[in-house]
């Protein structure tokens, strides 16, 4: 990308938070206020909201940077703070988890329940011969054991490394082999789809090439068959039978607590580390002020998967640590109708959802009358991640599962950030749609140009981070050089995020795709995201991708896949009409030179789109790896498809 990226579309739209929201919120505006005024003091203020067996000495220690150490020489247990704090303050019966597995089976987990399962598992890990710093792999369903199982590691300082439970044997036994895993959590399987869906053969192979795994730990869940061998343990024989009482040991702030491994679309995956108090801080508050969590009367709701860091962060140590209720759901969002997620919020009255901006436009795409049948007024707030979302998805929502009243909070964050760092405060923030809005208090975000300085309003560049925060990676394990350079030696004494963002005129934080996917289209350079967005703007249109391809008049050319709205019949009058829509919302610059009209996109299995491969879509190029890819077939229904149409010029 050279100097600016180009600011081409404008959205006027504001929605000041609610009255009653405001008046009772647990972070006002003058948070921003104390964190300017004192960033490490406030920083102190939230660590003080956890509970430490030994205060810190130092808040920061940044002298060796970028290897950070946060609350240096403070000592705290983070399933401590998940879970006894709470039983001590007479919160035991509270329900922690309802859990509802796909074919419609349930459980009701109470904070006391969830102690007693995870001091079971810390005592059945350490009868396995797990210790302090050995490292642990889990590779589960989306079932209650999944939590306890990353719980009990943390409370036996056990560094866990969770691997996605659809991820494929090279993926699981490379993340082992990576951190030297002395056992894997598993299971015989779990439900997907109205089947089950089996994991332990794939652990089986992986493990037959990793030869530090010592156990294999395997909760019954689908009752499938499965082949045993002598490494092999049930959970149900071990944790259930083991003693109930565990005491939880402190450990230093900056004791490893897990690495999450994110795959690169080429490159070895990298595993982030992250470590304990500095980590759970950030979590515990993020998800206090973003969510503006009332513990005792919210039902939460997170429908991410606990392999990715959004599960990690806001379905188990966030939460958790908040003494919140939250739902927990094994399954697909439209097994076995497309209602299920409306079902479980009228079922259990969620009044806080947090989901991902594919899951808003699949819904769109199914149609308003699905989510109209289900009473959806216990909701309060909104929440989105892991992708920008654009202003008409954002409004789909608020109006459609918020009923025009809920604030909707974009969250950005990444695997590396370990928690929420640009967001709207819901009691605070007349959010725009579309829009992360402004760094939390405590975080310095900035947008900057190629040399490094910060892009005036209105203009936009690369997102940047000037100062530490609490939740940072503390380096790629076993490989601090490249952590030094993929992140930090971009730009001078500052953390590079890899996503381009710009600055509204009135200083608000826009951020646009991945910088690697913007388009260069006669000298100016578009972003994938706005062109997107006003595609999704045309009433027709549920969801956009667009990739810049090879042109030889103009350098490259905007290529776009659109997904229509349920009811929509597709055409060439159609193709002509959106071609000429993105030209009136963004200008002639950003028209593309061709769309074509797709059933499905590719997407990462954490929903977000794979614009490399539709690149190579668009420019006849054989389709590289796939093997990240949600569904492969898609690819060649889009193959297919391309091959039949022609360039569409003017
Ligand atoms: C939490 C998570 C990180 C990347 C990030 C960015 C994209 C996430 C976003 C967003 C725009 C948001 N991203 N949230 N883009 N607006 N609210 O998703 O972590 O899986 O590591 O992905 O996701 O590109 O750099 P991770």
């Amino acid at each position: 990308m050279s100097e600016t990226l180009e600011n081409l579309l404008q959205e006027t739209r504001q929605f000041p938070p609610p009255e009653a929201l405001a008046a009772n919120a647990n972070v006002t505006a003058a948070a921003y206020d104390e964190a300017a005024a004192d960033r490490l003091g406030f920083w102190e203020q939230q660590a003080k909201r956890l509970s430490w067996a030994k205060p810190w000495d130092e808040v920061l220690d940044w002298s060796n940077s970028p290897f950070a150490k946060w609350f240096v020489g403070g000592e705290l247990n983070v399933a401590y703070n998940c879970l006894d704090r709470h039983l001590a303050e007479g919160r035991g019966d509270k329900v922690a988890i309802h859990w509802e597995g796909e074919p419609g089976d349930t459980r009701t987990i109470t904070y006391a329940d969830l102690h007693k399962s995870v001091c079971q598992a810390s005592n059945a890990l350490t009868n396995l011969g797990v210790q302090a710093g050995d490292r642990v792999a889990i590779y589960m369903p989306m079932i209650p054991e999944a939590a306890v199982a990353m719980l009990a590691c943390a409370r036996i300082g056990a560094t866990h490394s969770v691997v996605f439970g659809g991820f494929s044997v090279d993926a699981l036994s490379g993340r082992i082999q990576d951190a030297s895993a002395k056992v894997v959590i598993t299971a015989d399987g779990g439900y997907r789809r109205g089947n089950p869906s089996a994991l332990k053969p794939t652990v089986d192979e992986a493990v037959a090439q990793c030869p530090t795994i010592e156990h294999v730990l395997v909760v019954r869940r689908t009752g499938q068959e499965v082949s045993w061998t002598d490494k092999d343990v049930w959970w149900h024989e071990v944790v259930d039978a083991a003693d109930p009482h565990h005491e939880a040991q402190p450990f230093d702030s900056e004791h490893p607590l897990f690495i999450l491994y994110t795959s690169g679309t080429t490159a070895k995956p990298k595993g982030i580390l992250h470590t304990t108090g500095g980590y759970l801080t950030q979590v515990s508050y993020t998800h206090h002020a973003v969510f503006d969590l009332k513990p005792d009367t919210d039902v939460y709701w997170c429908t991410a998967d606990i392999g990715w860091v959004t599960g990690h962060s806001y379905i188990v140590y966030g939460p958790l640590s908040n003494g919140a209720t939250q739902i927990m759901y094994e399954g697909t969002p439209d097994t076995p109708h497309k209602g299920r997620f409306w079902e479980l919020v009228e079922k259990y009255k969620v009044t806080i959802i947090y989901t991902a901006p594919t899951l808003i436009r699949t819904m769109m795409k199914w149609g308003d009358d699905i989510p109209a049948k289900f009473d959806l007024s216990s909701l309060r707030l909104l929440g989105s991640v892991g992708e920008p979302i654009n202003p008409e998805a954002w409004i789909w929502y608020r109006q459609n599962i918020g009923r025009g009243e809920c604030p909707v909070v974009d969250t950005w964050w990444q695997t590396e950030t370990g928690g929420i760092m640009i967001s709207p405060l819901p009691g605070v923030t007349a959010a725009k749609p579309g829009s992360a809005m402004s760094p939390l208090p405590g975080i310095s975000a900035d947008v900057v140009d190629d040399t490094a300085t910060s892009v005036p309003n209105g203009g936009g560049g690369y997102l940047v981070l000037r100062e530490p925060w609490p939740s940072m990676l503390r380096t790629i394990w076993g490989d601090d050089e490249r952590f030094i350079d993929t992140y930090w030696s971009r730009f001078e004494g500052m953390y590079f995020a890899g996503d381009g963002a710009k600055r509204d005129a009135d200083g608000h934080i826009w951020l646009l795709g991945r910088v690697d996917d913007v388009m260069l289209v006669s000298g100016h350079n578009i972003s994938t995201t706005e062109v997107e967005s006003a595609l999704v703007s045309h009433p027709s249109v549920a969801e956009a991708a667009v990739v810049g391809a090879t042109d030889p008049t103009t350098g490259q050319a905007i290529v776009a896949f659109v997904i229509l709205r349920g009811t929509v019949e597709g055409g060439d009058g159609l193709v002509k009409d959106l071609r000429n829509h993105v030209a009136k919302t963004l200008g002639p610059i950003a028209k593309p030179r061709q769309i074509m009209l797709v059933p499905e996109l590719p997407k990462t299995r954490s929903g977000k789109i794979m614009r490399r491969l539709l690149r190579d879509v668009a420019e006849n190029r054989s389709l590289g790896d796939v093997t990240t890819l949600q569904d492969s077939a898609v690819m060649d229904l889009i193959s297919s498809g391309m091959q039949g149409s022609k360039a569409d010029e003017d």
